[in-house]
Formats: C-alpha cells, structure tokens, sequence
C-alpha cells in the first residue's frame, strides 16, 4: 500500500514538473576505444575528469591506452533526466549543512542538492540565488552524494523564467537609513548608518551603544513597499583582517519587517559579504516597507567592544 501511494506521489510530481524520469544503467567499467581519451570517457558518462581519475587511481592528465579497462564511479552515472524544471535556487544561512538547494516551484517537497556542471553556470547559480528569480534547469539528478536528501542536480543549463514583474534588483539605493546609535567619528573616518550603504565593505556603520550593542539595531525605510528575496551583509570592519578582528563582527541578528516577519540570521565569522535568502518557497518574497537588522549576538574583537557591518544590501523588487 505504502508503495503504490510512494508511486502514485512521484507519479503525481513528474506531471507537475513534464519531467519524466529516465534510468540510464551506468556500466561498472568500459574498455578504451581506439581514440579515447580520459576526459573524453568522462564527457560520455557525465562524470568529472578528477572524480574518474581519482577512481581509477590515475591523475586527470593521464593517458589511457586501448582495450584498458576503466571503472566508471557508479553514482555519477545519469540518474534521472532533469528536463525544464521549474523552481527557484535557495541559498542556506552560513553554517548549515548544505550551502544551498533547488526548490522545485511546483511541490514544496522537491528540494535537491545543487551544482552547476561548469564556472559559468555555477556564476549564473549564484546570482539567481541572490536576485530570487524562478529558473528553469537542465540536467540530471546525481544520488547517494552528501547533500539534500542524498540528492543533487548537476545543472547543464539553466534559463531565468521570464516574468511580468520588475526584475530582481539591489534595492539598497532606494532606502532611508537609520540605527539606534552610532560611534562618533574618529581618525579611521566616520560611522554613520549611511557608512553601512556606501557599496563600500571597508566603510561600516558602527553602533554606539555601550559594550558590544547588543540590542543595537540598522534600518533600511523604503517609501513604498519592496518585496525582497534576499539580503546581503558584510559582517565586520572589512577593511583589513586586523580591523576586522580587532572588533567585534556581528555573530547574529534579527532581520524584521513591517509585515510582521522576523527572521534570525547566524553569520560566519569571515570577512566578503554573506548572502541571506529570503525567497524561501512556498512562503515567497517578504513584502515589506523596512528591514531593521537587530544585533543579537557578537563574535568579540581582540581590541574593541564596539560592533560593526561593513555594508549591507537589500536585494528584491519593488511593488
Ligand atoms: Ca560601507
């Protein structure tokens, strides 16, 4: 019974996707033709030259010699046939266990593990993360890996899913800045919310508060309401690994919306900035007229007890 309902679900997904499934047998082993070569036979089975290199005990330059038998690693064989899925790329907070995944738009349950087949596309994946844009993907689902639910899509090409709306954008210019408080200026320059906006990392806003702010909050007020997908932040005073860690670095905050909404975000302790993703399906963007980020938590400088955020940016669309 339970099987005929698991059959009847997975039925039920591949016509919501107009995916249908194909099991290509991958073969434990092929014998070299007359003409192959090592990333010619990886082409041909869709594994990375490293990985069927590393399988068969040989570098990624090695020559392979007619009638050599070489082992194909079993999991990168195709599985099932990614074929335009539709869905959105959600990126995890840091320290997660898997940094991002693929949310089919149709199921909630769909969520895969994501890579991308080549630079390109892993460019194109993380910019449709940060923006929040449905995507449709080509590719093949990779399983028994360490990621979501054992499964990954290698992505082969992806389209950005083209919409009436207003395209995704930063949307950082079109706030108001505010903060509870701020450290007065000083020889290294001044502190003020707007610091936190300036598209500079190395410029930051500072809180003022006494001890390490916590409590302390940054607010970005927009005219009308935005939806945003994501939000950007750059933790610390980036602009210099001694600046950086002889403050303190926002460990964890609280993003809130006019909506009501508040989202706790955990950040790593490193310089660059650190995407958040608010386009968490079924949920969808945050339609909001501010977003207030809260510090709740610091990881604390060898020097000074004051907090600081290089630069943050609000990424979403507006109306
Ligand atoms: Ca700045």
């Amino acid at each position: 019974m339970r099987r005929v309902i698991l059959v009847a679900v997975l039925a039920a997904i591949c016509i919501l996707t107009a995916a249908v499934p194909t099991y290509a047998q991958t073969p434990d082993a092929y014998v070299v033709q007359r003409g192959d070569t090592l990333s010619g036979i990886a082409a041909r089975f869709g594994v990375p030259v490293e990985e069927l290199a590393r399988a068969n005990g040989l570098s990624s330059h090695a020559w392979v010699y007619t009638g050599q038998r070489v082992s194909i690693p079993a999991h990168w064989g195709p599985g099932d046939l990614v074929e335009d899925w539709v869905g959105t790329v959600v990126k995890n907070p840091p320290g997660a266990q898997f940094d991002d995944y693929f949310q089919l738009r149709s199921n909630p349950g769909g969520r895969y593990g994501v890579a991308a087949a080549d630079d390109r596309l892993a460019g194109e994946l993380a910019h449709v993360c940060v923006t929040g844009q449905d995507v449709r993907i080509w590719g093949y689902v990779r399983d028994g890996v360490p990621d979501v639910n054992g499964k990954q899509i290698v992505v082969q090409r992806l389209e950005v899913v083209e919409s009436s709306l207003p395209p995704m954008r930063d949307l950082t210019p079109l706030a108001e800045v505010s903060a509870s408080s701020f450290y007065p200026p000083d020889r290294g320059g001044s502190y003020e919310p707007s610091a936190a906006v300036d598209g500079r990392v190395d410029t930051p806003w500072v809180e003022g508060a006494s001890g390490a702010g916590r409590g302390a909050w940054l607010m970005l007020s927009f005219k009308r309401p935005v939806q945003v997908t994501a939000v950007t932040i750059d933790p610390g005073y980036d602009r210099s690994s001694h600046l950086f860690y002889a403050n303190n670095r926002l460990k964890r905050a609280v993003l809130v919306f006019s909506s009501g909404e508040q989202v706790q975000i955990d950040l790593a302790d490193r310089t660059g900035m650190q995407t958040i993703s608010l386009a968490r399906a079924p949920g969808g963007p945050i339609t909001t007229t501010f977003v207030k980020l809260v510090i709740e938590d610091v990881y604390q400088g060898r020097l000074y007890d004051d907090t600081c955020v290089g630069e943050i940016q609000v990424w979403g669309r507006e109306g």
